[in-house]
């Protein structure tokens, strides 16, 4: 649903003091601990932002696509370890359900994704199957009322805080490739399911990132999303369609932060005997990223309006996946450049920025994974 504009308007404005005002004091903290506090935690939830695009009958905020971009333009004007928090519920963890549960398992589920009463995950990758997700070896075997899942699936964003997973198994061990893989909403408190050592990551300290290991996991038969099966990787691509638009936005907000840091430091920096922003050379760089921001803005907004409208936008939110994360990854490398010595050094938070937007090429789908999802469609 789309909301007015006065009051996504006025959401905005909360969000970017939110952020102004509790975020960014605690970005350098929440790096050191590994960790996003618990105050703020909980100050996310009451603003609504784990339920941002959860139907409203289900007790979300039911952004429209439309909305949904234009409000992580802002709220990510900080470190994206504070999205990734609630990332989940909003994008990959929840939108299987969203898009293709029963109306039971949406009843269920949906509310508490929405309070952020729980956090959910997307359980895709594998140790062996990463960009070639089809060919996923996680089983699923029928037994009476239940399916029993063994496997394990790696990288897992929120793995460790989950309380519901969504999870991508193979039902039929007869087709190999896509057909044969199911999707199912599991508890994390199943027996059966372990977490392993969150993984030390090169960026966004405070998101965590861990296997999870199913062994004889039982879960319930009704937890076949949609109830059929062998429509799993499917439902896992559409989940990415729109999940591409989302991080696209991210990387977005996250550049916007970028050059902001940029052009006040650009002004404030003499050398020479002048600003180092009259310097045409510096001029260029900051010249660069705001038209390589406006690109990626004006392809995730006409983007996002016709996934509204219902139409298929594979092949653009690939595209804007594609140039919005490289995009960022040119923005933070001039962010250093332009901050010199002090774009290195921890004190600043840029070096941080760097590390930390090296991840938007790779997950949800690599750089090259978007331009093969491009050229597939342009040739077939
Ligand atoms: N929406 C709906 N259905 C889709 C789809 C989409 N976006 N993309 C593919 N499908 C369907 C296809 O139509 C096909 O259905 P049929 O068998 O009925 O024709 C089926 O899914 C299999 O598709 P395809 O043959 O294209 O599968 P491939 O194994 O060639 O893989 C890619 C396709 C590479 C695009 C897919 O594996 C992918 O996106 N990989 C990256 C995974 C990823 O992003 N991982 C990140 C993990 S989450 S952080």
């Amino acid at each position: 649903m789309a909301i007015d504009r006065e009051t996504r308007a006025q959401f905005i404005e909360t969000l970017g003091r939110f952020v102004r005002e509790r975020l960014r004091p605690n970005e350098a903290r929440v790096s050191d601990d590994d960790a996003v506090p618990a105050d703020i935690l909980a100050e996310m939830r009451d603003l609504g932002l784990y339920g941002l695009s959860i139907p409203e009958e289900y007790g979300g905020l039911g952004l429209a696509m439309a909305d949904e971009i234009e409000v992580m333009f802002t709220f990510c004007q900080t470190s994206p370890a504070f999205r990734s928090a609630f990332g989940t519920n909003v994008g990959i963890g929840a939108q299987g359900l969203i898009i293709d549960g029963t109306a039971a398992q949406k009843a269920k589920y949906l509310p508490k994704l929405a309070s952020g009463e729980l956090t959910s995950s997307f359980c895709l990758t594998e140790p062996d199957a990463g960009s070639d997700a089809a060919s996923l070896k996680t089983s699923a075997r029928r037994d009476g009322d239940s399916y029993i899942l063994n496997g394990t699936k790696r990288y897992i964003t929120n793995a460790p805080s989950a309380g519901l997973f969504t999870v991508m198994a193979r039902t039929d061990a007869a087709i190999k490739g896509a057909g044969g893989i199911s999707a199912f909403v599991v508890e994390a408190g199943t027996p059966g399911i372990r977490i392993g050592k969150p993984e030390k990551k090169m960026g966004q300290q405070g998101a965590k990132i861990a296997d999870v290991i199913f062994e004889d996991a039982r879960v319930p038969a009704e937890n076949l999303i949609g109830g059929v099966e062998g429509k799993g990787f499917k439902t896992a691509m559409k989940v990415l369609d729109r999940g591409r638009l989302h991080i696209s936005s991210v990387c977005i907000g996250v550049a916007l932060r970028l050059l902001d840091d940029s052009i006040a430091y650009a002004s404030e920096r003499k050398q020479f005997g002048q600003r180092i922003a009259d310097f045409q050379l510096v001029q260029a760089m900051l010249a660069d990223c705001k038209t390589e921001i406006y690109a990626a803005q004006c392809m995730v907004r006409d983007a996002a309006s016709r996934f509204d409208a219902g139409e298929s936008v594979s092949t653009e939110a690939a595209c804007c996946k594609y140039f919005a994360s490289e995009m960022v990854g040119r923005v933070a490398d001039r962010a250093v450049q332009i901050f010199g010595g002090a774009g290195y050094v921890a004190d600043y938070g840029i070096e941080r920025f760097y590390r930390d937007v090296r991840i938007f090429r790779i997950y949800e789908g690599t750089s090259q994974i978007q331009q093969m999802v491009i050229a597939r469609s342009l040739t077939k």
